[in-house]
């Protein structure tokens, strides 16, 4: 039987980009997904407009298109799709972040293979022997291989990627949302790689390409890489620090509106 697959593009200020996104959609890719949610998380330039006209040029394309209530950052908009997916019944949902830096084809064999269907998440890791990355200093290749190995000696599970745009997740392994009072930024998905080893979560990583040419990365470097460590630290000397409160705003419902939907 065909598996329920969620397309989950979290979206914010991309309106050059999320146009080449979307025009990933082809055949290929269409014939294993069964809808496409676009997270818009309270963009203040016209990514919305842009997926709303694509959406009227192709009917055919299930595309529901979502507006994040407040600004509820990177992570909260994975909380957004999470519940949308186990609401909906989804069994898998696919992270393919809006400003086109990933290669949904990439994924193809996973999903040709049906290699998702052994592990709770396939992570796309761009930094792999067999990944491709373009765009990207020697520099932020090396501190990254660094952080790889920091989370690796951690989580004592090899780790080639703290957190790319291209993810897929078992929506079983998320319905107790575990990640709930995870932080709502960018933060987010190194601390859902803590989290595979505290919950004994099955990961698998899968070489990607990425690359870096337009787009205007929101992540501030440094201070990102020191919260990293810190919470690094924190983990190694207590992993129960994960199940604390990571929110800025603990108070947040994660609520979005249906601005636009297609078949
Ligand atoms: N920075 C940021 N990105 C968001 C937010 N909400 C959704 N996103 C999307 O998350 C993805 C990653 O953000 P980005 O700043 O490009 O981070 P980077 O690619 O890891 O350098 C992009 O597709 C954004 O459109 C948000 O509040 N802040
Ligand atoms: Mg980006």
């Amino acid at each position: 039987m065909k598996d329920k697959i969620l397309l989950f593009i979290p979206a914010y200020n991309c309106e050059k980009q999320i146009i080449r996104v979307l025009g990933q959609l082809d055949e290929d890719v269409m014939k294993y997904i069964h809808r496409v949610l676009v997270v818009n998380n309270r963009s203040s330039d016209e990514t919305e407009n842009v997926v709303k006209s694509f959406m009227k040029r192709h009917p055919d394309i299930p595309v529901t298109l979502l507006r994040n209530r407040e600004n509820y950052g990177l992570g909260g908009s994975h909380k957004v799709a999470f519940r949308y997916a186990a609401d909906g019944d989804y069994q898998y949902v696919i992270v393919l972040h809006g400003d086109d830096q990933g290669m949904l084809s990439d994924f193809i064999p996973v999903l040709s293979h049906k290699i998702y269907r052994k592990h709770d998440a396939v992570l796309g890791a761009r930094f792999m022997r067999e990944s491709r990355l373009k765009g990207y200093s020697r520099f932020r290749t090396f501190g990254n291989l660094i952080y790889d190995f920091l989370f690796a000696f951690v989580i004592r599970k090899k780790v080639y990627d703290l957190g790319s745009g291209l993810n897929m997740y078992k929506v079983e392994s998320l319905k107790s949302e575990y990640y709930l009072k995870f932080p709502d930024n960018l933060m987010f998905n190194c601390t859902m790689l803590f989290a595979t080893e505290y919950y004994a979560q099955d990961i698998c990583f899968y070489p990607i390409s990425w690359r870096e040419d337009d787009q205007v990365s929101n992540v501030k470097m440094a201070r990102q890489a020191c919260e990293t460590l810190k919470m690094l630290f924190a983990y190694y000397h207590d992993p129960t620090v994960i199940t604390g409160e990571y929110r800025e705003d603990p108070a947040r419902c994660y609520e979005a509106d249906i601005i636009d939907q297609t078949v």
